[in-house]
C-alpha cells in the first residue's frame, strides 16, 4: 500500500523540516469520521423552521400538519421549550454599557434576522424532517426591518424596538489620552495649513466564512455524561458555555469536535442549533442529529467584516505621517454574537500598522442591524485594519507623487528600533521591514514591472498594469490574559499541554488547541520529537475532546503554536527534568552530573546515558526507583504568554485590467512573510497559500449581499462568488526571519497572515493600474462592472466615490454615548 507519510529519518532536525501531515492520511482516503457521518442507535434528527422575513412578530404557529407527517417524532417551538433552550451568550462585551438583545437560541415572539430558527422538526430521518418543517404553518406581522448600516447608525429604524436605539456600544482610543503619542485633531489641524490631509470613506463589504464541511451537531444523553460532537473550533469553550447556560454540570458534559473542515472563524460560535440540538436530545432522552443545509450555512453560520471606515492621516509636505484618526461603523447583526462585538476593537491597535504615527484615535461604534450578526472571520479586525491603512498610505503616495515603497519605506520602524512601543500602546516584538521588501521587490522584478507598465500607459495599451503594495503587521497569537482582561473579554488567553510518556517508549502529546485543518497534530509532532529526541512517528497528538483533554481555550486568532506550542515545549521541558533523578539512580550518578541531549540523559563526561524512553520503560514498571520521587515522568503546563507577537510581510501584486470590459486578472503575487521560526514550511505554504485566496476574493468575488427587505439574496455559491481552484493562480512565497522573543521557539503565528495583507494587495493594484483615468478607488470586490464604471466616470473616483457621495456622512462619535476604554 502507498503511504503519505514520510518514512523514518534518524536524527534530522525536526524544526524547520518538511514533514506531510499526519492526518492526510485519513482526511483524503475518506477514513475519518465527520460529525455528520455519526450514527447512534435509535438517533432523531433535527430540521428547523426558519423565518423568511428579518424582522417580524410571530402571531401562530400551527405545527398539526408537521406533526401527523409519516416519521414526526414531535415539533417544538420557544413557548414549548421555554428557559430550558438555555441562552446564548456574548463574551466580550466591550463597554459595561453595551447595549445588547437577549438572545435566546429560538425567540417566541418575534425575529430580528432572516433565518432566525422559529420551530423545530425532530423525525426519525433528516430528510423526513426537513419534509415536515415545510408543513408547519408560520404567520407573521412584518415589521421594519434595520437593514443599511449608516441608517442604522442614526436609528431611522430600530433592529430590536424594545431597546430604543440600535447604537450597542461606543469605543474610543486617543493616544493622548492614553499617554502614547500627541492630540491628533492637532496634527490634523497643522496639516491642513503646512502639510497634506487625507481623508477616505472605505467599506469593507459582508463576507461569509464558506467552510467546507458544513456545522452539525451529535447530542447523546444516553449515557452518565451528555457526549455532543460538534464541527466546532472551540470545544472547550463550547461545553463552559453549555454548562454557564443551561445548568448542566460541565462534568456532566463531554464535547468532542472531531476533524472539522474548516472554520476560519467561523466555527468560532456557540450557535442556537448546538443549544436546540442540547436541549431537545435531554428533553427526548434520545440521540438526536442536526446538520446544516448548504442554503442554511451561507444564510445563518455567522457572517464577517461589514464596515464603514473613515480615515484621517495628516502627514507633512515630504510624507512623513503626523497623524491618524479612525472613525469606525460595525455591523454587529441581529445580535451581539460570542466575541462579534470585540472583533471590530482588535482593529484598534493594527490602524498605525508598522509606522510611526506620532498621533492616533480610533472611535468605533458597533450598530445592530435585521441581518445575520457578523462574528470573527479569518484575521478579525486586523484585515479591516490593514486595508485602510495600506490604501491610505498609497493613496499619500499617489498624492504626493512618490513611490509607495519610499512612502511606507520612510514612516516605517526600522529594525534596529524593535521592541517598539506603538503610539496604539503595544509593544511589538520583533521585525525587520526592510528586508522582507527588499526580498519582495527582488523576487517581484518590480523596476521591470514598473517599465512595462510606463510602457503600456504611453501606448494606450487596452491592457493596463497596475502593480499593488502592501505590507502588513498583526497582533497575533491571541493571548495575554490580562490584556485581554482589560479589553473586558470574558475568558482568558492561556493554553495547556501534557506529554505522557508509554512503557513503549511512544509519547502521547494532549493539546487544549482544536485544529480544524491547520496540521497540529503533523507539527506538534515535531516540537515533540525535536526537543525529546524521540522519532516523529512515535509522537501522537490528542485534541479536540474535552475528555481527553479536559483544559484548553482551542484555535482561533492565529495562537495554536505560540502559545499552544509554547505550553507543549514547557511540558516537555519538565518532562526531561523530571526524568533526570531517575537517570540518576539508574545510572549511579549524582543528579547534577545528569544532562539531556538528542533523546538521551548522560552521565556528563562519560559514555553512560540511558534513553529517556527507556526512563519512561522504568518508571512504569517502578520497580527500582529513587525514595520519595512519585514513578512518573508525565507532566503538563499551562502557558500564558505576556505579550502578542507580531508577524508581518510586504505583499506585491501585478495585475492587469481591461480597460474595455474592467476585467481584471493577477499576473504575478509576489509575499514575503516574516513569521519567526517556522516549524513545517509545507504547513505554513498551506496557510498562507490560503490565506491569500481568501483575502484576493475579498477584494475581487465575494460579498454577501442583503436587499432593503433584509433578504440575503447571495445565498448561494452561484451569487456568492467563493474561488475555486481555477480561479486562482500560483504565488511566490518567501520568508525572512525575526524570530519572536515572546516564546522560546521564537515563532510568530502564520494562519491569518495571507488574508491580512493581500487584500489591499490587489485593490492597490486594481487601482494603480487605472489611477491615470482619475480612479482614486473602487469599491470591493472589484467586479469588472465596478471597475469599467470607475475607467468610465473618468475623475469621479469611480463607484467608490459615487456611493461615498451618495452615502450619508458617518460619525462614529456623533450623538454617541458610552464607557469607551
Ligand atoms: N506554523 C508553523 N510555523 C510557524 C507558524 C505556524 O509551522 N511559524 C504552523 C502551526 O504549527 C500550525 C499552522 O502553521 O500547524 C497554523 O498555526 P497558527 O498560526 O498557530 O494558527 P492556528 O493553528 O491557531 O490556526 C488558526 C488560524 C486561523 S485564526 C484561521 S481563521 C484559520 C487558519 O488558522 N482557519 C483555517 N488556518 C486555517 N486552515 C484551515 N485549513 N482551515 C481553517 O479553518
Amino acid at each position: 500500500m502507498t503511504t503519505l507519510q514520510d518514512p523514518p529519518v534518524e536524527s534530522s532536525p525536526e524544526i524547520g523540516r518538511e514533514r506531510r501531515r499526519k492526518e492526510d492520511q485519513r482526511l483524503i482516503t475518506g477514513r475519518t469520521r465527520w460529525t455528520d457521518n455519526i450514527v447512534l442507535p435509535g438517533m432523531l434528527h433535527l430540521a428547523m423552521v426558519r423565518s423568511p422575513f428579518a424582522h417580524a412578530r410571530i402571531t401562530s404557529i400551527d405545527t398539526t400538519e408537521a406533526k401527523a407527517s409519516r416519521n414526526v417524532v414531535t415539533v417544538l417551538t420557544g413557548a414549548d421549550l421555554g428557559e430550558s433552550q438555555g441562552t446564548l451568550i456574548n463574551a466580550w462585551a466591550i463597554t459595561t454599557d453595551q447595549v445588547a438583545p437577549a438572545h435566546p437560541p429560538m425567540p417566541t415572539d418575534r425575529v430580528s434576522f432572516a433565518g432566525e430558527i422559529v420551530a423545530v422538526v425532530v423525525a426519525r430521518t433528516a430528510a423526513e424532517a426537513r419534509d415536515a418543517a415545510e408543513l408547519v404553518d408560520v404567520e407573521y406581522d412584518e415589521l421594519p426591518a434595520a437593514i443599511d448600516l449608516k441608517a442604522a447608525a442614526r436609528d431611522e429604524v430600530l433592529a430590536h424596538p424594545d431597546l430604543g436605539t440600535n447604537k450597542s456600544a461606543f469605543w474610543k482610543f486617543d493616544s493622548a489620552e492614553a499617554g502614547t503619542g500627541g492630540d491628533v485633531d492637532a496634527a490634523i489641524e497643522k496639516a491642513r495649513g503646512d502639510g497634506i490631509v487625507i481623508e477616505r470613506e472605505y467599506r469593507q463589504q459582508r463576507l461569509i466564512p464558506a467552510f467546507m464541511e458544513p456545522r452539525s451537531t451529535v447530542v447523546d444523553p444516553t449515557g452518565e455524561q451528555i457526549t455532543m460532537w460538534s464541527a466546532t473550533q472551540i470545544p472547550h469553550i463550547l461545553r463552559f458555555a453549555l454548562a454557564a447556560t443551561t445548568g448542566v454540570p460541565e462534568s456532566k458534559i463531554r464535547v468532542i469536535a472531531p476533524d472539522v473542515g474548516g472554520g476560519f472563524g467561523g466555527k468560532l460560535q456557540t450557535t442556537p442549533e448546538e443549544w436546540l440540538t442540547f436541549c431537545i436530545a435531554n428533553r427526548l432522552g434520545k440521540p438526536v442529529k442536526y446538520t446544516e443545509t448548504r442554503s442554511e450555512s451561507l444564510m445563518v453560520a455567522h457572517h464577517g467584516r461589514d464596515q464603514w471606515q473613515k480615515l484621517t492621516l495628516s502627514a507633512e509636505k515630504d510624507g512623513t505621517v503626523t497623524g491618524l484618526k479612525v472613525e469606525l461603523l460595525a455591523d454587529l447583526g441581529s445580535h451581539v454574537s460570542l466575541v462579534g462585538g470585540g472583533v471590530p476593537v482588535l482593529g484598534a491597535f493594527m490602524f498605525n500598522a508598522i509606522y510611526k504615527f506620532p498621533a492616533y484615535q480610533f472611535n468605533c461604534q458597533t450598530v445592530l442591524t435585521n441581518k445575520t450578526w457578523t462574528d470573527a472571520y479569518r484575521g478579525a479586525g486586523r484585515p479591516e485594519a490593514t486595508f485602510a491603512i495600506e490604501r491610505l498610505m498609497t493613496e499619500l503616495a499617489a498624492e504626493l507623487d512618490v513611490d509607495p515603497i519610499e512612502i511606507r519605506r520612510k514612516n516605517w520602524i526600522t529594525h534596529e528600533e524593535f521592541p517598539f512601543m506603538s503610539v496604539a500602546g503595544l509593544e511589538y516584538d520583533t521585525g525587520n521591514y526592510e528586508a522582507a521588501t527588499d526580498k519582495a521587490l527582488e523576487m517581484f522584478g518590480y523596476d521591470d514591472l514598473r517599465a512595462e507598465q510606463k510602457r503600456r500607459r504611453e501606448s494606450g495599451d487596452p491592457i493596463q498594469l497596475g502593480i499593488g503594495v502592501s505590507t502588513f503587521t498583526e497582533m497575533c497569537g491571541l493571548a495575554p490574559s490580562r490584556v485581554l482582561g482589560q479589553l473586558n473579554y470574558g475568558a482568558g488567553g492561556w493554553e495547556h499541554a501534557a506529554v505522557r510518556m508509554l512503557a513503549t517508549g511512544k509519547v502521547e502529546v494532549v493539546t487544549g488547541a482544536s485544529a480544524h485543518g491547520q496540521g497540529h497534530e503533523t507539527a506538534f509532532s515535531q516540537i515533540v520529537a525535536d526537543r525529546l529526541g524521540v522519532p516523529f512517528e512515535d509522537v501522537e497528538v490528542l485534541h479536540g475532546d474535552t475528555q481527553t483533554s479536559p483544559r484548553g481555550l482551542d484555535t482561533y486568532g492565529s495562537r495554536s503554536l505560540v502559545v499552544g506550542g509554547e505550553a507543549l515545549v514547557r511540558a516537555v521541558d519538565k518532562v526531561i527534568e523530571k526524568a533526570k533523578p531517575i537517570a540518576a539512580h539508574l545510572l549511579e550518578a549524582s543528579v547534577d552530573d545528569i544532562e539531556f541531549a538528542d533523546g538521551r540523559l548522560s552521565v556528563r563526561g562519560t559514555d553512560q546515558g540511558v534513553a529517556i524512553t527507556e526512563v519512561a520503560a522504568a518508571v512504569f514498571a517502578a520497580h527500582d526507583y529513587p525514595e520519595g520521587i512519585e514513578p512518573s515522568i508525565d507532566s503538563e503546563a499551562t502557558y500564558d504568554p505576556v505579550n502578542f507577537n507580531y508577524p508581518h510581510g510586504t505583499h506585491l501584486c501585478a495585475m492587469e485590467v481591461d480597460t474595455e470590459t474592467g476585467g481584471v486578472k493577477i499576473r504575478k503575487y509576489v509575499c514575503v512573510d516574516d513569521i519567526g521560526t517556522i516549524i513545517n514550511p509545507m504547513i505554513v505554504a498551506g496557510q498562507v497559500h490560503g490565506g491569500l485566496v481568501q483575502g484576493i476574493a475579498q477584494a475581487l468575488w465575494e460579498e454577501a449581499v442583503y436587499d432593503d427587505a433584509g433578504t440575503l439574496v447571495s445565498g448561494s455559491f452561484v451569487d456568492y462568488l467563493l474561488p475555486t481552484a481555477a480561479d486562482t493562480l500560483s504565488f511566490d512565497v518567501d520568508h525572512t526571519s525575526s524570530p519572536s522573543i515572546t516564546n522560546t521557539l521564537g515563532t510568530k503565528g502564520v494562519g491569518e497572515a495571507g488574508t491580512i495583507a493581500s487584500t489591499p494587495a490587489v485593490v492597490n493594484a486594481v487601482v494603480d493600474a487605472i489611477r491615470h483615468f482619475g480612479v482614486d478607488d473602487v469599491t470591493m470586490p472589484c467586479t469588472p462592472e465596478r471597475v469599467w464604471k470607475a475607467i468610465h466616470s473618468r475623475g469621479a473616483g469611480g463607484e467608490a466615490a459615487t456611493e461615498g457621495a451618495a452615502a450619508p456622512h458617518f460619525d462614529a462619535a456623533e450623538g454617541t454615548e458610552g464607557a469607551g476604554a
